[in-house]
């Protein structure tokens, strides 16, 4: 019997992921290779850990499926660290500073860096979540306060002057805040004006459609379910493709602070 009897068929599958990871610079991570994760105070969840400061990111994203019943009652963020929630699908009763909130698709909530935000799904199917985290950067005496609303109900700008380029923001224009929430929305074909090259860094999820994007002048094909890490000047630049739905992706930047 010779070794060739031990080897297996070849796994080219194993060769095939649109997943990219540049340290510190940018990634693409495709929900195939999407890995659940056990985090302490998340119940009856999947939780998958997303840009971390592993990657080079100053921030934390997560994606996570609530399962019947499922959620966080212990408290995401608090001690310094603010947090933001928004829903993808599903419905989710969320609560901070004694407040409760009920979140449908498009909802959100954002809880300052002295309040832990509490959430649980409020349906028997599925619910899915976008969360961010990140270490609140004081400036002076100003204090951030708690928003929700629905992105439903936010005004759709025309990004830079563009007819086809819609932007949402979620937080107000208010130095309280360090970071903003966006949705960028493109009609096919509609692109950014120019490569993007800024010191902010981005965490994207793609919520509908298709796109091409540049990243660090690498062209990559991207699509609803990816997400993509943009790391500080990572070169950046994206278009609309297909005659379908929008290619629209819910995002992260830091805002209103100076660079120690
Ligand atoms: O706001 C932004 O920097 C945004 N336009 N970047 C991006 O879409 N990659
Ligand atoms: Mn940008």
């Amino acid at each position: 019997m010779g070794y060739l009897n031990n080897v297996v068929g070849y796994r080219d599958d194993l060769l095939a992921s649109r997943s990219i990871v540049r340290h510190g610079n940018y990634a693409i991570l495709t929900p195939d290779g999407l890995v659940r994760n056990s985090v302490p105070g998340f119940e009856n969840c999947d939780v998958t850990i997303l840009s971390t400061p592993k990657i080079g990111a100053s921030f934390v994203d997560y994606l996570v499926t609530l399962r019947q019943n499922g959620g966080n009652l212990q408290g995401f963020g608090g001690d310094g660290i603010e947090t933001f929630l928004y829903v993808i699908e599903g419905n989710v009763t969320a609560q901070a500073a004694g407040k409760s909130f009920h979140l449908a698709q498009g909802g959100y909530l954002y809880a300052t860096p002295d309040e832990p935000m509490t959430f649980m799904n409020n349906q028997p199917a599925d619910s899915k979540v976008f969360l961010y985290k990140r270490r609140y950067s004081p400036a002076g005496n100003l204090t951030p306060h708690i928003v929700s609303g629905n992105a439903r109900q936010l005004e759709h700008i025309h990004y830079e002057g563009m007819d086809d380029v819609t932007l949402v923001d979620f937080l107000p224009k208010d130095p309280a805040f360090d970071f903003n929430m966006h949705i960028l929305t493109f009609e096919p074909g509609a692109s950014h004006g120019y490569v993007e090259t800024h010191v902010q860094e981005h965490g994207a999820y793609i919520l509908s459609g298709q796109g091409m994007y540049n990243l660090d002048n690498h062209w990559v094909p991207v699509k609803k379910d990816d997400y993509i890490f943009m790391g500080a000047y990572a070169l950046q630049a994206g278009y609309g493709v297909g005659r379908g739905e929008a290619f629209s992706y819910i995002y992260s930047k830091d805002c209103n602070r100076d660079v120690e």
